[in-house]
Order: C-alpha cells, then sequence, then structure tokens
C-alpha cells in the first residue's frame, strides 16, 4: 500500500491544468491517474481545489550575519516554518561572505546555521564580495562541483559590492564552470551621492530612502551589468527589479537574445513609496533595496510577469523587527534612513498575494502562476523536476489550495518571528490548506505537523539555463 492519494485534484503545473488522483509513496509521486482504484494509507479528497507543486521560493534572508549590529528575526527554523504556512516547500537563503574570508568556511558555517532546523528543503545561494583570484579561480570552480551552482553579486553596499572589474572576473569565471550568476543592480556612487545630500539638507526620515534610490541607480547599474554580461558572455540574473526603466532595459536585452535573466518580488507589485512616509518611524517597515516605487510603476511590474520578462517571483524576506535595537529602530526611533537595515518580511506572504491578485484577479494563468514560483526557480537553480512541478518521479512536494475566502493579513496570524508584515490589513482571497513536502504534511488546517529538521539540504544541479 502506497502512503498518499490525493483525490479529484486540479493540478496546474506551467504547462498544464488537469484533474487527476495522486500517488505518492516513500516521498514521490508515484502515479497521476484519473479515478483510481488503487488504495493508499491516507486518502485526501481535493475536489474543486487547485493542488499545485510547493513553492519554491528562489530568494529568501534567514540568520543571515550582518556587519552593523543588526541581527535577523528569522533563522532557518522560523523561516522555514513561516514558508511552510504560506505553501513554500523550498527555500533558498544566502551565505554571506565579507572581504577575506574563504567561500567554503562560510558554506559550512550556514550548514551549521540550518542543520537539523528546517522544516522544508533548502539549498544556499553564496554571495561572493571578494573576488580574488583565489576565491573565483579555485573555491567557485570547487563549489559548482559540490552542488553550489548559483551565486550572487552585489553592485552596491560598501561591504559587499564589487566594481566592473571584479564582475568581469567573476562572470567570466562563472560563465566557464556554468554557474549562475544573480546581481544586486543598484549604482553604489550614485545613490552614496544622493545619500549624502540629503543627509546635509536634514533629510534622513525613512522616506528619502526612497529619494537616495531613484529609478535611475537601478537602471543605470542594470544597463551596465547586461554589458559586462555580454563582454563576458556569461548569462545573469536580475533579482529584486523593481523600475520600470530597469524593465524596459532588460526586456530590450532578451528580445536581442541575450541570456538576461529576472526576478521581482511582491514589495514591488504590493508596496509603494508613500508606505515610507508613514509616521512613527513606521515607514520604516517599508525600508528595502530597492525601495518600493509609485503604483503607477506597479503596472510594469505586473507587465513584466505577463510577458515573461520576469522569470522568477521571489520573497527577498529579509527580517528585521521594527522594535527593539536589532532592526529598524538600531539607533531608536530617530534612526536615519541610512542606518535602516534594507529588507522586509514575506515568506508566508509570497504565494497568497501573488495568487489572489494576480490568479484569482485575473491578471496571470494559474500556469504562469506556478511558472514563476515554483517551476522555473526550480529549473534555474538546477532543482528541476526534483522540484518546481507535479510529475512522476517528483518530489512529492504539493500544496492544496484553499479558495473562495476572504482573509486578512495579520502578523498575528503569520509564523516567522518577525513583529511587522509590511501587508498588514490586505484581503487575499486565498491560502494555502494543506501544505505536502516529500509526502509528509507539514501543515493541515492551520496546523503545523511538520518536524523540525525534516528539510533536507539541496544539491543544485548545472542549469540548463546558463548553457
Ligand atoms: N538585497 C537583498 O537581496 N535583500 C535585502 C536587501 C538587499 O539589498
Ligand atoms: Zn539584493
Ligand atoms: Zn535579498
Amino acid at each position: 500500500m502506497i502512503d498518499l492519494i490525493i483525490k479529484n485534484a486540479k493540478v496546474a503545473t506551467a504547462s498544464d491544468l488537469f484533474i487527476c488522483d495522486i500517488g505518492v509513496d516513500k516521498e514521490k509521486i508515484v502515479f497521476l491517474e484519473k479515478n483510481s482504484s488503487k488504495v493508499a494509507k491516507r486518502t485526501i479528497d481535493a475536489k474543486n481545489q487547485y493542488v499545485l507543486p510547493g513553492g519554491v521560493d528562489g530568494h529568501c534572508h534567514l540568520d543571515q550575519r550582518t556587519k552593523d549590529g543588526t541581527e535577523m528575526s528569522d533563522n532557518f527554523e522560523s523561516g522555514s516554518r513561516s514558508a511552510a504556512f504560506g505553501g513554500t516547500t523550498t527555500i533558498m537563503p544566502f551565505a554571506i561572505q565579507f572581504k577575506g574570508e574563504s567561500l567554503r568556511k562560510i558554506i559550512d558555517e550556514y550548514h551549521t546555521r540550518a542543520n537539523d532546523q528546517s522544516y522544508i528543503d533548502y539549498t544556499f545561494h553564496p554571495i561572493i564580495s571578494d573576488a580574488s583570484s583565489k576565491v573565483i579561480g579555485q573555491e567557485l570552480p570547487a563549489m559548482v562541483k559540490d552542488g553550489y551552482t548559483h551565486f550572487k553579486i552585489y553592485m552596491t553596499y560598501e561591504d559587499l559590492q564589487l566594481n566592473d572589474r571584479e564582475i568581469l572576473d567573476t562572470l567570466e569565471a562563472a560563465g566557464r564552470e556554468k554557474a549562475v550568476v544573480m546581481i544586486h543592480a543598484e549604482n553604489y556612487e550614485c545613490l552614496k551621492w544622493l545619500t549624502e545630500k540629503l543627509e546635509a539638507e536634514g533629510k534622513t526620515d525613512p522616506v528619502h530612502h526612497s529619494d537616495s534610490r531613484p529609478g535611475v541607480v537601478e537602471s543605470e547599474a542594470t544597463n551596465r551589468a547586461i554589458a559586462l554580461s555580454r563582454i563576458t558572455k556569461t548569462p545573469i540574473l536580475f533579482v529584486h527589479v523593481s523600475d520600470r526603466e530597469a524593465i524596459e532595459t532588460i526586456r530590450n536585452a532578451q528580445n536581442k537574445g541575450y541570456k538576461i535573466y529576472a526576478e521581482t518580488c511582491p514589495q514591488y507589485l504590493f508596496l509603494k513609496r508613500d508606505d515610507l512616509k508613514k509616521g512613527n518611524f513606521e515607514g520604516a517597515k517599508y525600508i528595502c533595496s530597492p525601495p518600493p516605487r509609485d503604483p503607477e510603476n506597479q503596472k510594469y511590474v505586473w507587465n513584466g510577469i505577463q510577458n515573461g520578462t520576469f522569470d522568477i517571483l521571489s520573497s527577498d524576506h529579509a527580517p528585521f523587527n521594527f522594535k527593539g535595537d536589532k532592526g529598524k529602530m538600531i539607533n531608536g526611533d530617530k534612526t536615519p534612513f541610512k542606518n535602516i537595515p534594507n529588507g522586509v518580511p514575506g515568506l508566508e506572504t509570497r504565494l497568497p498575494l501573488l495568487f489572489s491578485e494576480g490568479v484569482l484577479g485575473k491578471k496571470i494563468s494559474i500556469n504562469k502562476f506556478v511558472e514563476v514560483t515554483s517551476t522555473n526557480p526550480a529549473k534555474i537553480y538546477g532543482l528541476y523536476p526534483k522540484k518546481g512541478t507535479i510529475s512522476i518521479g517528483s518530489d512529492a512536494d504539493i500544496v492544496i489550495w484553499d479558495t473562495g475566502l476572504e482573509k486578512k493579513i495579520k502578523n498575528s496570524d503569520l509564523h516567522h518571528d518577525t513583529d511587522y508584515t509590511p501587508y498588514e490589513g490586505m484581503t487575499v482571497k486565498c491560502w494555502p490548506g494543506t501544505v505536502i513536502s516529500r509526502g509528509n504534511v507539514v501543515v493541515e488546517n492551520g496546523k503545523l505537523l511538520g518536524k523540525k529538521g525534516f528539510g533536507k539540504f539541496l544539491k543544485s544541479e548545472i542549469s540548463n539555463y546558463v548553457y
């Protein structure tokens, strides 16, 4: 007898929509059949419910080391728990390298942070901030061989940024090894110059974070990174793309046939610049980089999902508490925007927001939803078809969705350890009902049934996207 059958499932993948029974045994999907007569230890009837592959969140930050005295409010336990409640069954947090550190050492350290903590499967994106010849000539190739096939680099932040020459060196090495390079594109000199001018005028409130990083700061860096990608003939993936001109620049490059990929995030669909103006320092809750833009800009982000400019929608969950002296209020409730840690929480709300407004709001198809939230991140980061689809032989990472609801998002109902959500009060019309990771029910009827430590580290294959 097999472990589980999900009957009458309305299954959506990135390409198809069909009704069938899903058989699960020993953590895998073993059959997809209409009106199956087989029996299992457990049967779930999913009649009239969408049954989708578990979400793959290709970008989140958990228990990430910082240098400024702040501390992330979610670790691998609370972050993975929250992700599971939101219908995500694979997460990809970052392992950050500071200058002078060995990549291998930091990966070992992040394994220690994640070991026996996660409810769901995970992989790491190493962040390369030290592009020394040893790191990119020796460590990077060895790490790709060991299953770390995707890396992030920054064009901004004093401690993290690579200059153009270092980016060229890194891209060349990554291209040789067939690694995926994710790029945070913002022009550091420009935003630093703008920040200094704002400070000189006494403009240090949260909303001025947005003035220090106007769209052109992002689009200039985007354009330059595309040039560096072309020079080295190495594909790149832009993370957390927000700005209309940056989107157009990416679209143009894609139209010319360059291998340029892009990710956006819910904060650029649902949050706006005016949120940063909220009084009593509340605006700090919305500080992330790039910053939320104006409502007109949101239309371009939706359009970029619709027309395929964006391959991926990730949460970029970068959690810092609003209160206390380790988060947004590191220097009290007058903390100048320059010192406010960047990032918003969103692991749990990513899928319900996009399903509700995108699919149920008829902006995107159910297939597009699966594509950008599960299948593409699995493909691009070398985990497909183990993850990211419902097919025979894939891991049984499955979400049965409840629709037809009216649910107000409240932080007190979420399962992260962060003391706020920027989506407080927004209404969604769906929520994951049953969340299954490798055949095991992790969440059902709002209850956590999964076990801490069940989640395993996943080695990534070389992605087809970089050939
Ligand atoms: N980049 C991220 O990817 N996340 C949070 C902040 C940032 O700059
Ligand atoms: Zn970034
Ligand atoms: Zn991020």
